[in-house]
């Protein structure tokens, strides 16, 4: 594809491999999470009103604002900019579709209107991204009607390259915007990014720049960890069936009664309600299972996502049935992240209707390794009956999280 490519600017010289994607979408939480996924930084992390740039020796990638807000006066300014900074045309259009945003009409009336700005042949090279399995298969059939790749937003890191291999590169009509004007802007642009940096190294306008792997991107992360057989799927699907509603219901994570891992690796679905702002919700498998292969690689996948400030822990036991093996799981689970997660981790007790008429405190405190791990975690902790889909339980659990009222300010208000 590369060679196929004309040379648009300066990058492409120094990176021949670097694939240039102009991302757009709604939310600017999502567009910042699928563009950190695929640079592999954390170089978006804010909502930026100006087109953002970042980049690797792989890819350059044009983070645009909502260009669907039908109110914003700089609509105009940001398709140019993009038209300039990707001169003569992107190698790829990513389209993220947030989880409010999933129904048929509205994923339409984006595509149209990206093709009624930048040309009809804009779908040979877009990808629309969906936050769940279901809208993938219920959205499944514009695939054929506009020629696009529909993907779920946890492949596209690596699928990117893979979709641009074998397509002419993309140029843009100018039927609604002048070609004079595009490349005028281009010129401009590249006359300020040489001021701001001499030119070497790449820091476009409002670059956000790259940096180190594996750094935490802006979204705030709900991490479920503990032993086999805990609950930790259920209670997952206990939290996303708040955010469910009937159009935009999401996959489920697979959850069974069995010895052997049924978790096999770290999975997260992206939520936003009932949070008011998106909220990744990350199943683990037990990282202490013999079974577990790879358990090494899924410490580090977890590592991600659970970082000090940007997540909350759900220490997860069974009521009633703690074991050996989850005496220490609070240190040996530190010795493995590498930070006190203690700080920011609520124990989740499952298996609530077990608990009866009795007091969960009283019972907490009849079982000396548990109420340490209470103790240590600063007395938080939950009770969950994840046979019921009970919205409340998952509002009082929200309410536990260090700080919810800063983080989640429309939850306070809706509830
Ligand atoms: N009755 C009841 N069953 C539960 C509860 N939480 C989990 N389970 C069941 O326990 C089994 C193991 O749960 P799972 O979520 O797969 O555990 P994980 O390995 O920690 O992810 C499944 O059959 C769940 O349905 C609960 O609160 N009540
Ligand atoms: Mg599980």
């Amino acid at each position: 594809m590369q060679s196929k490519r004309l040379p648009s600017n300066g990058h492409l010289e120094s990176h021949p491999e670097q694939l240039t994607v102009a991302l757009l979408g709604k939310r600017a939480e999502l567009r910042n999470i699928i563009g950190n996924m695929i640079l592999g930084s954390n170089a978006f992390d804010t909502e930026s009103h100006i087109l953002v740039v970042g980049e690797t020796s792989s890819f350059k990638i044009i983070n645009t604002p909502d260009f669907f807000d039908e109110e914003s006066l700089h609509t105009d300014q940001h398709i140019i900019d993009l038209m300039a900074l990707s001169h003569p045309g992107p190698d790829l259009f990513i389209l993220t579709i947030d989880p409010e945003n999933t129904q048929e009409v509205d994923v339409v009336a984006q595509i149209s209107k990206l093709q009624h700005t930048f040309g009809e042949r804009i779908t040979e090279h877009l990808v629309v991204t969906l936050p769940d399995m279901e809208s993938f298969h219920s959205l499944g059939h514009l695939k054929e009607i506009f020629d696009i790749w529909l993907a779920p937003d946890e492949n596209l890191a690596s699928e990117c390259r893979n979709l641009c291999s074998d397509c002419d590169p993309f140029l843009y009509d100018y039927r609604h915007y002048s070609q004079d004007v595009v490349t005028r802007r281009k010129t401009a642009l590249e006359t300020i990014q040489k001021q701001r940096c001499g030119g070497d190294p790449p820091c476009d306008v409002g670059s956000a720049g790259t940096s180190a792997h594996g750094v935490p991107d802006n979204i705030f992360n709900i991490v479920l960890l503990g032993l086999t057989g805990t609950g930790k799927s259920a209670s997952a699907n206990t939290i996303l069936a708040v955010g469910n509603t009937r159009r935009g219901s999401r996959q489920l994570f697979r959850s069974e009664p069995s010895s052997m891992p049924v978790t096999t690796q770290c999975e997260f679905r992206i939520m936003e309600k009932p949070f008011g702002v998106l909220v990744r919700l990350v199943d683990t498998p037990d990282f202490f299972h013999d079974q577990l292969e790879n358990s090494k690689a899924q410490v580090e996948e977890c590592k991600k996502y659970c970082q000090p400030g940007h997540c909350v822990v759900l220490l997860v036991i069974q009521l009633g049935r703690f074991t050996d093996a989850e005496e220490g799981i609070l240190e040996k689970l530190e010795d493995k992240l590498g930070w006190k997660i203690r700080e920011s981790t609520i124990v989740l007790l499952t298996h609530g209707e077990g608990l009866k008429k009795r007091s969960l405190l009283r019972f907490i405190h009849e079982s000396a390794p548990l109420k340490n791990i209470v103790e240590l975690c600063g007395f938080r902790y939950h009770l969950f009956n994840n046979s019921l889909k009970d919205t409340k339980q998952v509002i009082n659990l929200i309410k536990k999280i260090p700080n919810y009222n800063k983080m989640f300010p429309k939850l306070t208000k809706n509830y």
